[in-house]
């Protein structure tokens, strides 16, 4: 791959997009020249429109003690793949492409959480899920959010908020937390269930990266996500969603 023996190690960045929840590296192998990665590195929460329009770009670096040295690199469109589908693509690795300015220009994008919903009959409760979010925005000068995600039954007599652990410097934490809510099912068309993830700060407030709301007034995926859970209760429904402002609530 290269004329002299080097440690490689392959950066992917998904275009557009500027955030480091765009970027994920593979691990460095040590002294080769025919570097063999046989890694998986998955981004999560892509939809359809992604996959349509967003291209990953594979840059192929040498660590060293000082940084790392440009080896190559390639671009592959993700329209190429198909769901479910696995597929080998052979590239060859280029000089260095710049990026143009839109590629590079950070999405007005607040990220995406994975919500699962199941209402237990056996239990007269609902079991809410935050099982991890993806491409956060980047809430501190370092460059990464330190997110945890807050979530209320509303209205609730008992106050009860339940909060997962802080993932530090993560833009693409995994929570994989299951918080319980005793209600009966009747009620539950009544109620709204509110969910906020928040940057922990040390030192001064955190700062609120984005929420959703879902309850019988909400609409699109979060209607569906609230209509599937209390319809068919006894089951886990999982959906991604992508988090808002909630500005004015
Ligand atoms: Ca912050
Ligand atoms: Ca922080």
């Amino acid at each position: 791959m290269v004329s002299k023996q080097a440690d490689p190690y392959v950066k992917l960045h998904l275009l557009p997009g500027a955030s480091k929840s765009n970027k994920l590296r593979s691990h460095t192998i040590p002294k080769t020249s025919n570097p063999d990665f046989n890694e998986t590195l998955t981004y999560y929460g892509l939809s359809d429109q992604d996959m349509a329009r967003k291209t990953l770009r594979l840059t192929v670096l040498d660590e060293d003690r000082f940084g790392c040295d440009f080896l190559g690199e390639a671009r592959v469109a993700l329209k190429q793949v198909s769901p479910h589908e696995t597929k080998r693509i052979k590239i060859n690795l280029e000089k260095r492409i710049n990026l143009a300015d839109d590629e590079v220009k950070g999405e007005a994008e607040k990220g995406k959480l994975l919500l699962s919903l199941k209402y237990s009959t056996q239990r007269s409760a609902l079991i809410v899920g935050v099982v991890r979010c993806a491409h956060l925005p980047s809430m501190d000068s370092n460059g990464f959010s330190d997110p945890y995600v807050k979530v209320q039954l509303k209205p609730d007599p008992t106050y009860k908020k339940y909060r997962t652990a802080v993932k530090w410097r993560n833009l693409n934490p995994e929570f994989n937390e299951e918080f319980l809510f005793e209600v009966r099912r009747n009620e539950l068309p009544k109620k709204l269930l509110d969910i906020r993830v928040y940057d922990k700060d040390v030192g001064r407030s955190d700062d609120f990266i984005g929420g959703l709301q879902l309850s019988q007034d909400s609409t699109g995926t979060e209607l569906r996500h609230w209509y599937d859970a209390l319809q068919y209760p006894d089951r886990r429904h999982d959906r991604w969603h992508q988090l808002q402002s909630l500005s004015g609530k």
